[in-house]
């Protein structure tokens, strides 16, 4: 499902990119194949038509990944409908090119980025995540993209900015549920700036060697895989360096059941249910929720001395 058709991956497209391989091993296409795969490379479709070989991380300890259907048809996206089954027709149509992204706040100076030029940030890698939902569903997803990281370090924030703030983008032509007052527009997000400098935080442009569809946020997304699944901010055009920390379309909607941290915690519960266990999408049954999502060994130490029932 990774690996697209390779016959179809020209020897320069191959040799451009360069890399990792030799052009002896490269005419060994089979070969090629099997070595780039068990060095933990994958084939990721670029904009040229062409493919780029990608460094593969898998987070999850070889958990099943979600069909790549359900990933794609069974969303959250509140500006076009609260309707999970539905985003994906209602965002068919929203426009994503040209995209600029505004660097605002506490930064040397504002800036402004295509998401072309983004995207030279840094190399793609594809990264397979964890995402929880605080509804309580979960999924296995293959993101591509790179640290988030690499975006903060390009637009040179002051020494005092203390946290970012991300804000999607608010067309309410092509958003219908913009429209309705179910959320605060435009949808904002926030990190604490070690958070956002945590090597997991992922600035995302692709998921399954593929483009983001709309409906996954493209064309630029954030990915906190040790967050419950609404702090991954989709669409992203705005990104604000601040001192204080930032509104958040969901803490101002219910702030006593979207805290700002929003750690996946199943020791604290959501006023109106259980966060222990969680449905993984195309499994039957349930399973325990694991503290930080499964990412404590690198996360924890963000919130030390913390108490986090109180900063949920
Ligand atoms: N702009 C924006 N970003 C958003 C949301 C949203 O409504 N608007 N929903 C969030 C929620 S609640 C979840 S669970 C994830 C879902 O991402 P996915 O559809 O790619 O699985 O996106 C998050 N990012
Ligand atoms: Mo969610």
């Amino acid at each position: 499902m990774i690996i697209k058709d390779k016959s179809d991956i020209s020897e320069n497209e191959v040799t451009e990119k360069s890399l990792y391989l030799s052009r002896r091993d490269f005419i060994k296409k089979t070969t090629l194949t099997a070595a780039a795969l068990s060095a933990g490379f994958v084939f990721v479709p670029n904009a040229h038509g062409g493919f780029d070989i990608v460094k593969k991380t898998d987070t999850t300890g070889g958990e099943k990944i979600t069909k790549e259907i359900a990933a794609k048809s069974y969303n959250n996206f509140y500006e076009f409908t609260t309707s999970k089954g539905d985003v994906k027709d209602l965002a068919a149509d929203f426009p994503t090119d040209p995209w600029e992204i505004e660097v605002t706040g506490l930064v040397k100076k504002p800036l402004k980025f295509s998401v072309d030029e983004v995207k030279r940030f840094a190399g793609t890698q594809e990264r397979i995540y964890r995402l929880r939902c605080v509804e309580g569903w979960s999924m296995v997803i293959p993101w591509n993209g790179f640290s988030l990281s690499e975006l903060v370090k390009k637009c040179e924030p002051l020494s005092s900015a203390k946290y970012i703030q991300f804000v999607t983008k608010l067309d309410k032509e092509h958003m219908p549920g913009a429209r309705s007052n179910v959320l605060e527009w435009p949808y904002m997000e926030g990190l604490r700036m070690d958070e956002a400098m945590n090597p997991l935080a992922m600035l995302v442009f692709g998921m399954y060697g593929g483009e983001l569809p709309n409906q996954n946020g493209a064309p630029v997304r954030v990915i906190v895989p040790w967050k419950y699944g609404f702090k991954s901010i989709k669409s992203i055009v705005r990104i604000v360096f601040t001192d204080k920390q930032p509104s958040t379309s969901w803490n101002i909607a219910a702030p006593d059941e979207y805290g700002f941290y929003a750690n996946v915690n199943p020791q604290v519960d959501h006023p109106r249910w259980s966060q222990a266990r969680e449905r993984r999408i195309g499994s039957f049954g349930k399973i325990d929720t694991k503290p930080f999502n499964g990412y404590a060994d690198q996360v924890a130490h963000l919130y030390k001395g913390m108490d986090l029932s109180r900063f949920f």
